[in-house]
């Protein structure tokens, strides 16, 4: 047969536009987009049904150690299948500089571990202690073999970096050019917040979000702003969770830098009364920054349509509620300050954000396809090989059916971890197909998933992450010289 694969009959819908089209996939890639194309040795029948690119989620934490106690619950299979059974076909997670270990050894455990991931897969690599070995030798090595990202943050005792460190990576990140991903959320506010609620006797869950109100999102997000401003350096705010935040993004873009940002489902879905319950009811919703308002929902829609919040990433950060090292590795009874922080989400990313997006509408399958997909290939430099339905793609397709109700229910994904904080909740539209460079993965209610079929991207310098060459005096702080 003329192609190895043909994805038949369905509508495609990239970022861009709508057509009616099969698609035909040969060694893995794209090669036709037409009618009536011929046969596959393969054929997946797509009438009725969208083809969209496979999913991009450019936040998820996978087989890490965690910033605020607890063990990982997933491994690299098991994560990376249920983003596959979820419509996802790439990820970048991180690889983290661990205390005692040279970055160098630690990014490359993390390449061992990820040899088990079903998906392909990228890491931003995250920095806690910029000294001279790593800001000299390893990073720039670290960042030419295509780790063309670095997540640093501003909060948690074990990973914060203070601002004259900030700025010391976001010169690092300019001269080796790669993009500089933050948490921003104000370390000292938080931990003088949490002093006080614990003195007063409020421990319970609900205090983890009155330890950090938005404003403390919103002061470390104009912060980080001004810093790479400083440096001239282009960044992405991740999880953004509240209009005030979205704000002091939008006000530096239209000013002309280059900042860029995401936000996650559960800050569509979640709010602060998920987390007024007891204990073992409200860790399951318990992560940072916190859930806020069903105002602050909407406002965060408003964002992501007019493009301040360019894509949505599920910030995966999976503990379990039942085990004595997950959720509750300090005990039963800790206090809101030190249960995990964290929710799964690998799975449900795309299906939440179609329902509560498309279904309800706030966007449009074109602007779907580009929050969940091509805004996060483009953002960090794996475009158009992922994040496109076109010629000379990968053959990273999602084959969507827009009618199919589903109620999510631990019983029906793939994650290792033991919960859903999504339990119960109703969506239209699930992914029916998953293919991942021609290899169907998930069809039919039946996964399919090979540990060790995905691959390493690495990526090399792109558009997003060339600074503006505008800085705020005469004076360029990296090179060390000033302007005629
Ligand atoms: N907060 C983080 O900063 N990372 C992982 C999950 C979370 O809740
Ligand atoms: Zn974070
Ligand atoms: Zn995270
Ligand atoms: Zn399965």
């Amino acid at each position: 047969s003329e192609y190895d694969l043909v994805v038949r009959g369905g509508t495609v819908v990239n970022a861009s536009d709508i057509v009616k089209a099969d698609v035909g996939v040969k060694d893995g890639r794209i090669v036709a987009l037409g009618e009536k194309l011929g046969a596959g040795a393969k054929e997946v029948d797509a009438s009725g049904r969208l083809v969209m690119p496979g999913g991009v989620d450019s936040h998820c934490h996978i087989d890490q150690p965690s910033s605020t106690g607890g063990r990982n619950a997933e491994t690299f299979e098991t994560a990376t299948r249920s983003a596959a059974c979820g419509g996802t076909t790439s990820v970048i997670c991180f690889a983290p500089q661990q205390k005692g270990v040279g970055l160098a050894d630690g990014v490359a455990a993390y390449h061992e571990r990820a040899k088990s991931a079903c998906i392909d897969y990228s890491f931003h690599i995250v920095i806690n202690d910029p000294n001279d070995a790593v800001v000299g030798e390893d990073l720039p090595k670290l960042i030419g073999e295509g780790h063309r990202s670095i997540k640093l943050f501003m909060t948690y005792a074990s990973n914060r970096v203070d601002d004259g460190q900030i700025l010391r990576i976001l010169e690092v990140a300019r001269r080796n050019q790669a993009l500089v991903c933050v948490h921003a959320e104000n370390h000292d506010a938080i931990m003088f917040m949490t002093e006080k609620l614990l003195a007063a006797g409020l421990n319970g869950t609900k205090y983890h979000s009155w330890c950090k109100p938005a404003l403390v999102e919103r002061e470390a997000t104009y912060r980080m702003i001004a810093l790479a401003e400083l440096m001239d350096q282009p960044i992405q705010i991740f999880h953004v969770t509240c209009g005030e935040a979205a704000e002091e993004i939008r006000r530096a873009q239209q000013r002309g830098l280059k900042i860029y940002a995401e936000t996650c489902p559960q800050y569509f879905v979640l709010t602060e009364k998920d987390l007024d319950r007891d204990a073992r009811e409200g860790a399951k919703f318990l992560c940072s920054p916190a859930p806020r308002t069903e105002a602050e929902q909407e406002a965060l829609w408003n964002y992501v349509k007019s493009g301040t919040l360019g894509n949505v990433t599920s910030d995966h950060a999976p503990y379990n509620i039942g085990d004595p090292d997950g959720k509750f590795w300090a005990g039963d009874n800790a206090p809101f300050s030190s249960i995990a922080n964290g929710v799964p989400g690998l799975e449900t990313r795309m299906p939440i954000v179609f329902h509560e997006g498309v279904v309800k509408g706030r966007l449009s399958l074109q602007e779907f396809v580009a929050v969940t997909s091509t805004n996060a290939a483009k953002l960090f430099g794996l475009h158009p090989q992922k994040g496109a339905i076109a010629v000379g793609a990968d053959a990273d397709i999602v084959v969507w059916d827009a009618e199919k109700k589903t109620v999510i229910s631990q019983d029906i994904l793939h994650h290792a971890t033991d919960y859903t904080p999504y339990e119960g909740m109703e969506v239209t539209g699930w992914p029916a197909a998953t293919i991942a460079r021609g290899a169907v993965l998930w069809q039919d209610g039946e996964d399919m998933c090979e540990p060790g079929y995905g691959r390493f991207l690495a990526r090399e310098p792109y558009d997003y992450i060339k600074p503006r060459g505008a800085f705020p005096t005469p004076f360029d702080p990296v090179a060390g010289t000033v302007a005629e």
